[in-house]
């Protein structure tokens, strides 16, 4: 970038506070962007590696990988066109059937995901959407709670990459599927709050097919040493827009031939 060095490590770990800071006091901030316009997408990716190491360094490690913002509804509903992606850690999987306290984040939001579960490592550059169905051992209907941790969960593409792609928390159906003989491209999905229908969608809506984003995030996680892991799941992005959720409200996410996952909110 022409004008200026690179943000150096303290000042990268100075804005990781920042982030971390407003997940702990569950206070909305306002976008890093607002005092550092210049901020890069490679600076923010800088910022929620080291987000991620403060929460390992305390017992928080990685579990898994997601993609955001790989499909249209998503891209136009939050206004940053391209896909991006976060890292979930052990604190935020929620067992199948636990409830999910809201009053833990700020202002979370629902959203239905495929969530895929790899039995080979996925290593970029060159993984392509047929490698990772061939490496998917089992498939999963999931909800991806988010939480943007900046005010109104308004953001351009730097301020979501540093806070972590918005991840708060995670819940996989217990049931899984084999991929073989599923096309995940039209796998039918609808997404019900307190019974009613507020989304309905299908594979396609995912980067037109969703092993395209976890090839997507295979390559893209090349570009910094980083690979999907054997054993480990991946969040290919939602199918359609996010939902806000309150205490009281029952979240629930129906595959065709998956099956279905349930969120409580207390
Ligand atoms: C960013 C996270 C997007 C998805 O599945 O598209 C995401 C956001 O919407 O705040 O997780
Ligand atoms: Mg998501």
């Amino acid at each position: 970038m022409a004008g200026r060095q690179p943000r150096g490590t303290h000042e990268i770990e100075a804005l990781a506070e920042r982030l971390e800071r407003a997940q702990r006091l569950r206070q909305e901030m306002d976008p890093l962007t607002v005092e550092h316009a210049d901020l890069t997408v490679d600076e923010a990716y800088a910022i929620q590696f080291a987000l991620i190491m403060r929460q390992s360094r305390r017992g928080d490690p990685v579990v898994a990988m997601k993609a955001g913002l790989t499909s249209k509804a998503k891209q136009v509903a939050m206004g940053v066109d391209e896909p991006i992606y976060g890292q979930i850690c052990e604190s935020m999987i929620l067992d199948d059937g636990e409830t999910l306290a809201t009053s833990e984040l700020i202002h979370p939001r629902a959203e239905p995901e495929i969530a895929f579960i790899l039995g080979a490592d996925l290593r970029g550059p060159g993984v392509t959407p047929e490698r990772v169905l061939a490496a998917t051992r089992e498939v999963a209907p999931a909800i991806e709670v988010i939480d943007s941790r900046y005010r109104n969960f308004r953001f351009t593409l730097p301020d979501v990459v540093a806070d972590n792609a918005s991840s708060a928390r995670v819940i996989l159906a217990a049931r899984r599927s084999s991929p073989v003989g599923l096309d995940l491209r039209l796998m039918g999905m609808v997404f019900e709050k307190n019974g009613e229908v507020v989304e309905t969608g299908a594979g396609a809506a995912v980067l037109d097919h969703p092993a395209n984003a976890v090839a997507w995030l295979a390559n893209k996680l090349a570009e910094r040493g980083g690979f999907l892991s054997a054993g480990s799941f991946v969040m290919p992005g939602a199918l359609s827009n996010a939902h806000p959720v309150a205490p009281g409200d029952e979240i629930r996410v129906t595959f065709d031939r998956l099956g279905a996952v349930a969120l409580r909110c207390t």
